[in-house]
């Protein structure tokens, strides 16, 4: 049988996975279906974090010392917009530099916006990006339509995603997270398909919340999955009670969850049919299991290409 495999997809930690999985199976047999509840719009571009991040990794050209953006990168816009910054009346966002747009990664956002103002759906321009940087998956938004993680704040009220992860520094505690539009979104094109059609779905290791949360709330992608629970592998994105990267950990306690591979376990557990654990958190393998999921223990930590194409082929089961 031809082998489709689907993942479900953040930001970092879903793009080094990627960038293991094309290792080990043909590029054209994945389906990469990409988070956009942290799309944000700055001086009128569109940015969309999640679906750059896996671009620009699986095309060989992300800023690994950032995390975020392009390698080689300069700051000339930034720094000439800095000029206007303190002009802005109160309330307006005009010349904004907190969130760092790159003079390379600014042409992302400049062609994406152009073509989301010609009438484009984001699913069109997202293949045409991706196209352009020669990747041979497809790379989906989880919709067309606008969804945007909102996150409220202790002491200050809600704020957008980007205001909490790159203005608060991810550093003040959450009491709450919504998508706001989500109950509107309808999956973009090839979404359903991917998931109904796939010989594999994975969960990629992101952030349950922020990350995986919005694209599982997509009207009719939640059931999708429940549909096929059986051949859902996640990736825990904990490994022995902390978040690689980001504020996982942080969000997953400050919201009523075990910040642990059993936290994990018990959030994806109406979803997801095998859970893939750390050999760091072995000793929890009963628990997860309790949780209704089966466990596979390896080493999950992608510290480099060779460990991210072992990660891809223990969630394949070829291990
Ligand atoms: N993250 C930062 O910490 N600071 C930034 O200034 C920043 C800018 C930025 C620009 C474009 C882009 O695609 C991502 C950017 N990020 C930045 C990363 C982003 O905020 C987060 O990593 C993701 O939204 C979380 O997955």
């Amino acid at each position: 049988m031809e082998r489709r495999i689907t993942v479900l997809a953040g930001g970092v930690g879903a793009a080094r996975y990627l960038a293991g999985l094309v290792q080990v199976v043909e590029p054209g047999s994945i389906t990469a279906i990409v988070n956009t509840g942290d799309d944000t719009t700055l001086h009128g571009l569109r940015i969309c974090p999640d679906l750059d991040t896996v671009t620009y990794t699986l095309a060989g050209a992300s800023n690994t010392e950032l995390g975020w953006g392009l390698q080689g990168e300069t700051w000339q816009a930034m720094d000439a917009l800095a000029r206007f910054e303190g002009q802005a009346p109160p309330g307006s966002a005009a010349g904004a530099t907190w969130f760092r747009l790159g003079d390379r990664d600014l042409a992302t956002h400049l062609y994406r916006t152009q073509r989301l103002a010609e009438g484009a759906p984001l699913s069109a321009v997202a293949a045409e990006l991706s196209a352009a940087w020669g990747l041979g998956l497809a790379l989906l938004p989880m919709t067309d339509d606008v969804v945007a993680t909102m996150v409220t704040v202790a002491g200050e009220g809600e704020i957008g995603f980007q205001d909490y992860f790159v203005g608060r520094r991810h550093s003040v505690p959450v009491t709450g997270v919504r998508f706001d539009g989500v109950e509107r979104a309808a999956p973009a094109p090839g979404v359903l398909s991917a998931l109904a059609e796939a010989t594999s779905i994975v969960v990629a290791p992101s952030n349950p919340v922020v990350s995986i949360g919005p694209v599982v709330a997509v009207p009719g992608v939640g059931e999708a999955l429940r549909a096929r629970r059986d051949d859902v592998v996640a990736v825990s994105p904990i490994v022995a009670g902390a978040a690689l990267k980001g504020p996982a950990d942080r969000m997953l306690t400050e919201l009523g969850h075990e910040a642990s591979v059993v936290g994990v376990a018990r959030l994806y557990a109406p979803l997801v049919g095998t859970l893939v654990v750390d050999e760091a958190d072995a000793g929890r393998a009963d628990e997860v299991e309790a949780a209704g999921v089966r466990c596979l223990v390896a080493p999950t930590v992608m510290t480099g290409p060779a460990e991210a194409a072992a990660l891809a082929r223990t969630t394949l089961g070829r291990a």
